[in-house]
Formats: C-alpha cells, structure tokens, sequence
C-alpha cells in the first residue's frame, strides 16, 4: 500500500483524533476551512512566497479560497509584474504529496501516520531523553529562511529559550552568512542600505556574481526601467543570460574576486578617484586601506584575474566620482571561502567614491530566500531578537526584560554553525536534529557527509509542507506544515520592505502553520509561558516590534498587519513616535514613504558613527584543479522556473515546461570536443567526493576549463567541496576540482 492510501485508511479510521485544543479551535491551529477575515468570494493581496524580491500578487478567493492569482499593479516591488514562479504560486499547494499528517517510522521501519497528540509526545519524549542522557548540547535544529519572521521568533523562543538548545542554526548560512557579517563589521549593523528604486536611479549597475536574469527578474525588470541609459556591468565567470543582456561583462577567473576589487582600489587612489571628504567624514581605517593596496598592480591582477590590465582601467573608470554608481552582489561573492572580505571589499569601493546614502548608488547585497532579512533580524540563531548580540550582556539583559524571562536562561554565545552541526552528528555529540523548512539531503554541501550524519542520528525530524522530500525520506518522524498562502505572517525583502503572508487557502488534512505547531511543542513541553500574549502571529508581531524598539531596524511604528497592507510593505526602520502620550501616539515618527535608502546622512551604526574599511589578503582557492581533476565546477540557479531543491517548482506542469528535463552540464565548445562530447551526450561528473550523471550542453557561456550545473538536481552536491568562509561559515558551494567524461553505459 502506498502512502497516499494510507493516509486515506488513517483519515477515515481516526478523523477527529486531534489533541484536545485543536479540537475546541481549529480557527487557532490554522486548520478552519475558510480564511480569517476574508471575504468568501473577494481579492486580496499578499506577497509572493518564493524569492527575496518579494513581489504584491492579488489573490482571487471563490468559496474563501483561492482560485487564481494577478501581480499587484499597486505594489511599489513589481509594479504589475511577476516571473513565472509568482504566476504558479498557488500550485503547489494541491500537490498530490502534501504532507497532511504526522508521520513515524515504526518497527517495521516504514513511516506510517500517527496524530499530532502521538508525534507531540514523541517529539518531546526523544528531545527530552537526549538532553537529559548526552547534555544539553546533545540536540540542534536546522532553520530556514522561508518561513514568516514570527515563525522563526517562535521557534527560537522555544528552541533556546523553552527546550534549551545550545544549538541551531539555519539554511541562511548557506546564502546570506556572508553579507551579514559584511555589514556588520562595516557598518555596524546588518543593514543592506538600498531600495529597489536606486535600480532606476544609477548611471552604472555593476553586479558582482549575481544572474538576476535568472534569479530576481524582477529586480532586473527595475533595472530595465532605467531612464538613464546606464551602463550595466557584470562581474562573472560565466556568460550568463544578465551578462547577455549587460553593457558589459567581465568574465573574471573563478573566486578571483578579492584580488580585482583591490586591483580596482588601487587604481582608483592611484589616479585621485576618490571622496577624500566622505572618506574624512564618514569612514575609519581608509589608511591602512590604501596602504594595503599598494601592492595590487593592476598588470599583476589583470594577469590573475585574467581581464588584463587595459580592462581593469576601463571598469575603474567607470567607477570614479561624479556619477551614480551601485554596487550589487550575490551568490557569486558570498559563497566563497573569502566572501566577506569579498563582500567588505565592494562596500569599500562605495566609501572611497562617496557612492552611499544617494540616490541610485549604494554597496548592495540581493538576498535569496522571501524572508533570509526576517532570519537575520529574528531567528534568534546566530544573533538575539533585533540584531543583539548572545555575548554582550546589555543585549541579553534587554531581551529578558521584554519577554518577561530570567536573562539566566540565555546563553552567551550563539552556538554551533551549520556545517560544525553536521560535523557535531557525525562525531557522535549530537544525537537529535530537527529540520524545519530547508532540504539539506539535497541542498547542504558535501551529501556524503550529510548522508553519514542523518544515518547515525538518534532523532531526525522533518518539519516541511511535503512528506517525501529527499530529507523527510529519512526522518524517524515528519511533522506536516502549512505553506505559503495557508498562514499568515510577515517576511522581509532585500529593500528591507515588510510585507505579508495572508491566510487564502486551507491546508491539507492536518497539516498546521509552523507558528502553531512550535505553540503546541511549547505546550507539550511545559514552556508554554514563553508565548504568553502572543495567540496569534500577529501577537508575536507586536513583541518583535517591541524588541526592535531603539535598534536600527526600528518597526514600532507599524501597529498592526493592517498597516503593511494599507502601505504596499513599509521599509525598516520606521519608529514610533518618541511621546507615548503625546497627540502623535501609536503613529509613526515619520511619514512612511514608497521607497526609502539608508545613511543619507552619512551616519553608520557603529559608536563612532563611522563606516569601517575592513581587508585582508586573499587566500588561495581551497580546492583548485589539478590533472586528475582538470575542471573548475560553477553552481548556481539554472531557470527562472526552479527553485532549488524543486519540491515546490517540481508540482507545476507549467514551470516544468519552463526548465530542462534532465540536469545539465555547461561545457566549453573546445574542452568537447577534446573529450568528444556533444550537446545531449550523458556525461559523468567526479569529483574527489562522488559523481553526477547529467547531459551536456556544449556552450561557450563557461570558459575552458570550466564547467556549470544548476543546484536543483540533487546529484550536484555530492560534487561540492566543503570549504568554508573563516569569518561567516559560509559554504563556497561555487568552486570545486572535477574531471568530465562521456558516460560510457
Ligand atoms: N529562479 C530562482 N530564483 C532564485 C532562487 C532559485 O532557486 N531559483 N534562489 C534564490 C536564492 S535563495 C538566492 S541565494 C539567489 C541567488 O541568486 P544569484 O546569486 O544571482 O544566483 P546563482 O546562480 O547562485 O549565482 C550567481 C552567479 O555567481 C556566479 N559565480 C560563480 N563563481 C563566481 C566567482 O568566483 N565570482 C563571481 N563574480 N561570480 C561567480 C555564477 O556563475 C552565477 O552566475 O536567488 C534567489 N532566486
Ligand atoms: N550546489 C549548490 N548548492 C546550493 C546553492 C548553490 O548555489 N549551489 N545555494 C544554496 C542556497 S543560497 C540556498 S538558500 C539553499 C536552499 O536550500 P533548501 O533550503 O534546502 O531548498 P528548498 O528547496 O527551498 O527547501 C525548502 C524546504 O522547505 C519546504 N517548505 C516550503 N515552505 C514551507 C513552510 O512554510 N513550512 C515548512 N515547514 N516547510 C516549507 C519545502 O518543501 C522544502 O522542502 O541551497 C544552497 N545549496
Ligand atoms: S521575482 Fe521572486 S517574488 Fe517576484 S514573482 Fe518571481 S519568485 Fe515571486
Ligand atoms: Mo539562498
């Protein structure tokens, strides 16, 4: 009997064997048939589920539930545009493979479904036990940045605070470890200054790995809007569709990078391109700076980067004052084994030409997932609730006093990150892990060692809106979630924009919002009092906003959900009026504009009020190619139509006409027919840690000696080498050794 049968027998068998509370409100649990506070037959807008852009789409509601889907031509994001994710959002909601209940593997080591009272008890027995036999830093969980920003509050409340977990950490290491720590060294705070609106305003876009093409279309379509004529740069090993489509494009040496930025810099003070009275004003540590790039001759870093020194002076030159430069990073700076210096070094190419706080300019990092901003800000993972450090006592001390808990129970440090988690399994000191919202069977580099990790783990669970994903294959027990469009909850975007997730759709069967189900693993676990006043997401909301009081991401000034909707998405920060009392009370301090950037008066969050020029000497590529190994293996986002591990994209016919059947390899024309491959052979990939099997295409996008293949086929990150980012823990998922062949069965 397959699983879908099962589940019908258990529902038939079991209806209505829910715990005792769910029972009595199922409004509350987020398993009531119709939306709260909608209108039946209605339209409402929400933001798309998917990418950071964070695009309005007008929900269709018949019958309370959504039938179809418009982008929202009043959003300041998308203007009425959307890519074919957004228009295919509501698909994979009716998926045949929803997880709609709990499901424990057995005796006969088979998951079956049990209901949510039996997976409670389990998951709190079994998280119990561990602790208590193996110690307090026995267990961890693994995170997500796609859930709404109250569900990442909520379960680290109960995960630090209730169960007391040393630690967790989430899939936003994967993606946006990096910049966070960029930001925070520069500039004090974690504080990504742009709005999509300087995409309009700049006389020179330049995007450092980074394929919005693909990617963010929207964003490029913001950039298409450009009245300007700008000059549109892209720093890229491979020809991607945005290089295509650039005024220019740099096809630099892989993990190149560092070295060309300094390259640039010395140029730059070298030919007096700079701000000397922003960098007076505004900036610390610009001496040493100079000093340290003295020796980054542009013939030397033309010959590294393999761009040749007449094209370092001709992007240099774009770069000097007077006109409106942006800088632009993603993926391409942060997955690397020095992607914060990375990151630091375009952030100093802003400071040193005053390219910040004005229209069209900015040091700007894209990020990935629909609310990786809400994970930096709140997950309470890395950093305490609004950007506090765990290790300064002042911060823990503030928390406490606001959520009403003994300071005590927080910890001073923030814990393992991702990979020394896996690391921590498979040395045998974490027994437990709990996986929520992220896919790392697929998705975390290095499979083998992940692999080996969930095969010696004591208690593997899976949170996630579908039972049969590559992870939840191998969990003893799945807990099933409700997706985007069935809970609501707010997520932030890369402009720092606020905007909402709307309840428009039941879930399947039994399955609850992950707010709703870190309440009821609350209760089960006794610690239920952390979420005192806080019922409902929007409740949690409140107290995020009260934790936000005073730090740079200030949102005091949003009273309620309803106010993000009335706006279109409201910017951080936006503080409340300073007088409670006073006649402007409950109001924001300041008219709530569109579209709004950060340090237009120059000040930064550091004490000194200064931005910080941060810098050290690039490292050599961890693992570079040799003759076995010949190939520089790239991997990246392969269509506008998949979305990484594809359990979402995966469900819609429509975007499965959008994307290659088969995985694909990128493979210069010369290297193939050195090898004698032809576009649509079957190859076979090694690498030192395994083997991919995909088809060639035979393209001049990647240079000799390179190859490229998108991150959704599942076979790509038994490839991946497992180096690290010292400062941000980053994976550098964008450069391996491998060596091709034409598969020979
Ligand atoms: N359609 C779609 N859109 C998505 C996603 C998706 O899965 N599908 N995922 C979202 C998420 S979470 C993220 S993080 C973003 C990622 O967005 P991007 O970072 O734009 O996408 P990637 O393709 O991962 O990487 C960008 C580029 O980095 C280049 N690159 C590789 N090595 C280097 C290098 O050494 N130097 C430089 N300069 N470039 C290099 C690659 O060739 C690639 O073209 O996309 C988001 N949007
Ligand atoms: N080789 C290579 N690997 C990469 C990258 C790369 O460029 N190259 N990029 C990395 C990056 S930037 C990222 S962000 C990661 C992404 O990697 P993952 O996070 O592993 O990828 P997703 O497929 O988005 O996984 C999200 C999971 O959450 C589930 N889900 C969706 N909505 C909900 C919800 O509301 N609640 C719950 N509980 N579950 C939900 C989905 O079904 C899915 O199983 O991949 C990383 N891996
Ligand atoms: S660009 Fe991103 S947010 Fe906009 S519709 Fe596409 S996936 Fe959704
Ligand atoms: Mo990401």
């Amino acid at each position: 009997m397959d699983l879908k049968d099962r589940f019908a027998g258990f529902m038939r068998q079991r209806t209505g064997k829910l715990t005792h509370e769910m029972v009595l409100s199922p409004g509350r649990f987020g398993l009531g048939k119709t939306p709260e506070r909608l209108q039946p037959d209605s339209t409402t807008s929400m933001v798309c589920g998917f990418c950071s852009t964070g695009c309005g789409l007008k929900i269709h509601l018949k019958d309370g539930k959504a039938v179809n889907l418009t982008p929202d031509p009043e959003y300041p994001v998308n203007l009425g545009m959307a890519c074919p994710k957004g228009w295919e959002a509501l698909t994979p909601l009716k998926a045949d493979d929803r997880a709609a209940l709990p499901l424990l593997r057995g005796p006969d080591g088979a998951l079956a479904p049990v209901d949510w009272d039996q997976a409670l008890r389990v998951f709190t027995d079994k998280f119990k036990s561990v602790l208590a036999f193996h110690g307090k830093e026995a267990a961890a969980f693994l995170s997500t940045g796609q859930i709404p920003t109250e569900e990442m509050f909520a379960l680290g409340l109960l995960a630090k605070f209730g169960m007391g977990l040393v630690h967790g950490d989430a899939n936003t290491r994967q993606c946006m470890a990096t910049s966070h720590v960029a930001y925070k060294q520069s500039f004090g705070f974690d504080a990504p200054p742009f709005s999509y609106k300087d995409f309009e305003e700049s006389d020179v876009i330049v995007f450092f790995g980074a394929n919005p093409c693909i990617a963010h279309p929207i964003m490029w379509e913001r950039v298409m809007m450009n009245k300007r004529n700008p000059e549109i740069i892209v720093v890229d090993p491979r020809q991607t569709e945005t290089a295509l489509a650039a005024t220019r494009h740099y096809p630099l040496q892989p993990k190149s990078d560092l070295t060309l930025l300094y390259g640039l810099a010395h140029i730059l003070i070298r030919e007096g391109w700079i701000d000397r009275d922003y960098l007076e004003a505004h900036t610390t540590g610009f001496e040493e700076f100079r000093e340290h790039v003295k020796t980054f001759d542009p013939a030397a870093v033309g010959r590294i980067t393999g761009l040749g020194e007449a094209r370092m002076m001709e992007f240099a030159e774009s770069l000097r004052p007077g006109k409106r430069v942006s800088l632009w990073w993603t993926m391409g700076v942060n997955q690397s084994h020095e992607g914060v210096r990375t990151a630091q070094a375009i952030i100093n190419l802003a400071l040193m030409t005053g390219n910040m706080g004005k229209p069209g300019t900015g040091a700007n990092s894209i990020t990935g997932q629909v609310n990786a901003m809400g994970s930096r800000l709140f997950s309470n993972t890395t950093g305490l609730p609004g950007g506090r450090e765990f290790k300064d006592p002042k911060h823990r001390e503030e928390v406490a006093g606001i959520l009403g808990i003994d300071a005590g129970i927080i910890q001073d440090k923030p814990g393992l990150a991702y990979d020394q988690i896996i690391e921590g399994v498979n040395a045998g000191r974490i027994k437990a892990l709990w996986v929520i919202a992220t896919n790392p069977a697929h998705s975390w580099v290095d499979q083998e060692d992940f692999r080996r990790a969930a095969a010696k783990l004591e208690f593997l669970v899976v949170q996630d809106m579908y039972h049969d994903t590559d992870t939840a294959k191998l969990a003893h027990l799945v807990l099933p979630s409700a997706a985007w469009g069935e809970k609501e909850g707010v997520v932030i975007n890369s402009e720092r924009r606020m905007g909402l997730f709307k309840k428009v759709h039941p879930a399947p069967g039994q399955a609850l919002a992950d707010f709703y189900i870190f309440k009821l693993i609350a209760k089960y676990w006794g610690c239920e009092s952390l979420f005192k006043d806080m019922d409902t997401p929007e409740q949690a909301f409140r107290m995020m906003a009260r934790l936000s009081a005073g730090r740079p991401c200030d949102f005091t000034g949003i009273t309620d959900y309803r106010m993000i909707d009335r706006e279109g998405g409201i910017q951080w920060p936006l503080p409340a009026s300073p007088d409670p009392e006073g006649p402007g009370a409950g109001t924001p301090a300041r008219p709530i504009v569109r579209e709004r950037r950060l340090f237009e008066d120059g000040r930064y969050y550091h004490p000194d009020g200064k931005a910080k020029f941060k810098f050290s000497p690039p490292q050599p590529i961890p693992e570079p190619v040799t003759s076995e190994f010949p190939f520089a293996l790239l991997t990246g986002r392969g269509s506008s139509a998949q979305w990484h591990t594809n359990t979402r994209t995966g469900k819609s016919a429509v975007l499965r006409k959008l994307y290659p059947a088969d995985s694909l390899v990128e493979i210069h024309p010369e290297d193939a027919s050195r090898l004698k491959i032809a576009s649509g052979d079957w190859v076979l990939v090694r690498s030192r840690r395994g083997q991919a099997r995909a088809r060639a295409s035979v393209a001049s996008t990647v240079q000799p000696g390179q190859l490229f293949m998108p991150m959704h086929d599942v076979e790509v990150n038994r490839l991946t080498f497992p180096s690290f980012d010292p400062h941000s823990r980053q994976p550098s998922y964008k450069h391996c050794a491998v060596r091709v062949e034409k598969d020979p069965s």
